[in-house]
Parts: structure tokens; C-alpha cells; sequence
């Protein structure tokens, strides 16, 4: 069951300036910062909320590491801004099939590494009325970080 927004993923071109802007203007800190070599990305993580269920709510800022991963490829296409929405769910392997069984495209077979040791996967934009979807399940520890 999807039970919360995990995160927002937002595109950038300079990550440690978008971070700046969001430090400024709001107030958000980074919770966590990594590079994802599989996924193509730098990546920083402002929490926003922490929630019950073990996971909380978070913005993504992205910065691609090359120009042919998923996020450089959409950053040429369409600039800055937000790139997809995340739900957080203790079982992304049977809400992925459960989803995949009602005829939306899952974008990979078994679910992939996502921030903080999170298991993530996506589902298809253009199944999903333009927004590129991800499930996030939370790993135990990530609110442990700081
Ligand atoms: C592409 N399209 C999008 C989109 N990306 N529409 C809405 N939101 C997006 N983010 C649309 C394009 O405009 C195009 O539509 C069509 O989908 C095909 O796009 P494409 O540019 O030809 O690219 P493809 O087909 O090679 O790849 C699109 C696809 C890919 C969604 C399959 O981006 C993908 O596999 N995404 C999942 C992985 C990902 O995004 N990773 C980055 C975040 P038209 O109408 O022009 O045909 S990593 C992350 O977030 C991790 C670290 C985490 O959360 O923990």
C-alpha cells in the first residue's frame, strides 16, 4: 500500500547552488547527500517531515553525472524543474506487481538501489498521465541518518 510521498525529485544543472537556494530561501538543510553511478545522478536529500511508519518526506535535488543518463537526457529536453514524484511503501515488490498487473509499464523487472539504501523502482511516464512515477521502500536505518 502507497502511504506517503517520499520524495520529489527536482532536475538541476549545479546541485551545490540549487542546495544553496533551498538553504536561503527556506530554511532546508541536507539530510544526505550521495552519488548514484547506476542512476546517472549527484543527488541531495532536504527532509522536509519525518512520518510513523519509518520513512519521511524529502526533496530530491538532482544533478546529472552524464549527459545520456535519465535525468541529463530530460534535463536538455525540458530544463530544470520537477522531474518525478515518489510514494513511499513498506512493499514495493507486490505494490509494483499489483501495479504491473493493472496494465502500468514497471520499469524494471526487480526493484534497484535508490537513496539512503532505499529499493525503488518506476513506472512509465506516458502509462501514468505524464508524470514519471517511483515506489521507494524506506531501508530500516534511514532515519537514523544525519
Ligand atoms: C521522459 N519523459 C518524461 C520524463 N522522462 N515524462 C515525464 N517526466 C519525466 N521525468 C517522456 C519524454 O518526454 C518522452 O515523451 C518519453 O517520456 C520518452 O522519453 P525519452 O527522453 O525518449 O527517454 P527514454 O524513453 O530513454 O527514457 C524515459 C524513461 C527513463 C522514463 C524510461 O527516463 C527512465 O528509465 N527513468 C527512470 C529512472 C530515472 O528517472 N532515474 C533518475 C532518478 P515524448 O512525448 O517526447 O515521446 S534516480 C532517483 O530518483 C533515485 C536516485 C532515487 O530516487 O533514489
Amino acid at each position: 500500500m502507497l502511504t506517503r510521498i517520499d520524495h520529489i525529485g527536482i532536475a538541476c544543472f549545479d546541485l551545490d547552488k540549487t542546495v544553496e537556494f533551498y538553504r536561503a530561501t527556506y530554511g532546508f538543510e541536507v539530510f544526505h547527500s550521495e552519488v548514484n553511478e547506476e542512476q546517472g545522478v549527484r543527488e541531495a536529500m532536504l527532509k522536509i517531515n519525518g512520518t510513523s511508519d519509518g520513512g519521511a518526506s524529502y526533496l530530491q535535488l538532482l544533478e546529472p553525472t552524464r549527459e545520456d543518463s535519465a535525468v541529463g537526457k530530460w534535463l536538455a529536453k525540458n530544463g530544470e524543474g520537477v522531474h518525478h514524484i515518489a510514494f513511499g511503501t513498506a512493499d514495493v515488490d507486490g505494490d509494483a506487481e499489483a501495479i504491473r498487473g493493472k496494465g502500468v509499464r514497471v520499469l524494471y523487472d526487480e526493484p534497484r538501489t535508490g537513496s539512503m539504501g532505499s529499493r525503488i523502482t518506476f513506472l512509465h511516464p506516458k502509462d501514468c498521465h505524464g508524470v514519471l512515477t517511483e515506489l521507494v521502500t524506506s531501508a530500516p536505518d534511514a532515519q537514523a541518518e544525519h
